[in-house]
């Protein structure tokens, strides 16, 4: 792989439209726009999008309207945050109607004070807010698989990036004071799945918050209304919804969740456990899989990366499948375990090629590719899908400007 350059410089004095385009500023308005003469809509006391738009969530055709998951329209996405009502979404047992007045959440084992805390109770002690992703295990699965999602809302549409806002773990375990012999906490749900995860206390004294807020507002019933854990960078699945109880044990409790499912399978038979945290990762969501580019000429490549390991570092980025890689442009801020978004201006010359991302976060850990994650960690069929995918992801443009899945 060839050296890698700086972006800004080369784009720095160039006109990225042309110079046609200038004339079109000297025209009234009223000709290009359309004109509006009658009154608008009344006010109202709860906003919402323009009836234009039509980005949406995407559920799968095999799911009950219940269960399962839905993926957020990436491509879509302007900056890092996920709007809350596009943030995926992935349910046992469907979305719960918890009564915030009624819900408790007690936590309880081998502490000194065992209490149970309403939401009243919850939003007096010291809070924070915090941008984090959350990716569920299984995002880009089938990219693995070989079987690869024809635009990025199906390839990569399992990870969303709020504000998240809340009281620290750690905080509520002070308050209820640990024993000696506390080791891990096991959280869970209030859904008819009564999910529950098992985390060792390092990390829930780490940086494991107890959220009611999303992006500014209370969570989302989707999201675990009114009260979820959120374990920032790791995979979604320990980030409990409509959290319930938390019980703080000596040793991990071995739910369903953690020994059926969400281990990783080695090429040995051995089983990779508790890998928890969500490597670095980015796509290019535009242009990606189902757009097409209307002419050659300048445009704008873009995307997202995100690491549960911390910062993304760098971004680079090949429009030539791999064979040379420019450094894109990170918009600030590049916040820990949190979306950050690439951005690398490029002139189309109308030739078919691949275009494709490669992040590295501050750890230094640089994104892989398939052959790389399959070298390591094997090939997995069944219907489980692979966990913790992380791999290069190619679109190929061809010479219409049409954009598919290598
Ligand atoms: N109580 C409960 N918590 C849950 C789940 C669930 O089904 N029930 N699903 C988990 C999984 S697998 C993921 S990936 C994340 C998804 O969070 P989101 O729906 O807010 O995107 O929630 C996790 N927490
Ligand atoms: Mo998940």
């Amino acid at each position: 792989m060839k050296s890698t350059t700086r972006p800004s410089s080369r784009f720095s004095r160039r006109s990225f439209v042309g110079a046609g385009s200038l004339a079109i500023a000297a025209i009234p308005a009223a000709v290009t726009a359309e004109e509006v003469r009658t009154i608008g809509v009344p006010r109202r006391e709860y906003g919402e999008r323009s009836s234009f738009e039509r980005s949406a969530r995407l559920f799968p055709q095999t799911s009950t309207p219940g269960t399962g998951a839905s993926r957020s329209p990436l491509a879509d996405q302007y900056g890092i945050i996920t709007p809350s009502s596009l943030h995926f979404e992935r349910h046992h047992s469907g979305v719960p109607t918890v009564d915030p007045a009624l819900h408790e959440l007690a936590i309880h084992g081998l502490v000194e004070r065992p209490q149970r805390f309403t939401m009243a109770l919850l939003r007096r002690l010291p809070s924070v807010s915090r941008i984090n992703f959350i990716e569920c295990g299984g995002n880009a699965g089938r990219e693995h698989r070989g079987n690869p999602g024809a635009t990025v809302q199906q390839s990569h549409g399992l990870v969303s990036c709020s504000e998240w806002t809340g009281v620290r773990l750690s905080t509520l375990l002070n308050e209820v004071g640990l024993k000696p012999s506390a080791r891990w906490v096991l959280a869970e749900g209030a859904d008819a799945s009564r999910h529950a995860r098992s985390i060792p206390l390092s990390k829930a004294l780490e940086d494991v918050l107890v959220v009611y807020g999303q992006n500014g507002e209370a969570l989302r019933p989707e999201q675990g209304y009114p009260l979820r854990l959120l374990v920032p960078g790791w995979e979604g699945n320990v980030s409990v919804k409509w959290l319930r109880r938390l019980h703080v044990i000596d040793q991990a409790m071995m739910t369903r969740d953690e020994a059926a499912s969400y281990t990783d399978l080695m090429p040995d038979g051995r089983a990779r456990q508790f890998s928890f945290e969500m490597e670095s990762n980015s796509v290019i969501t535009s242009p990606s899989g189902g757009q097409q580019l209307d002419g050659r000429g300048w445009i704008e490549i873009t995307g997202l990366a995100w690491s549960g390991r911390g910062r993304i570092e760098q971004v680079d980025v090949s429009v030539d499948g791999g064979a040379t890689w420019s450094q894109a442009e990170l918009q600030a801020p590049i916040l820990n375990k949190a979306f950050t978004r690439f951005r690398l201006p490029w002139r189309w010359q109308g030739q078919e090629t691949v275009l494709v991302s490669r992040s590295r976060d501050e750890t230094g850990y640089v994104q892989p590719t398939r052959d790389a994650i399959i070298a390591a960690r094997g090939m997995k069929e069944g219907p489980d899908g692979f966990n913790h995918y992380n791999g290069l992801k190619p679109w190929k443009l061809a010479r219409d400007g049409k954009v598919t899945h290598v």
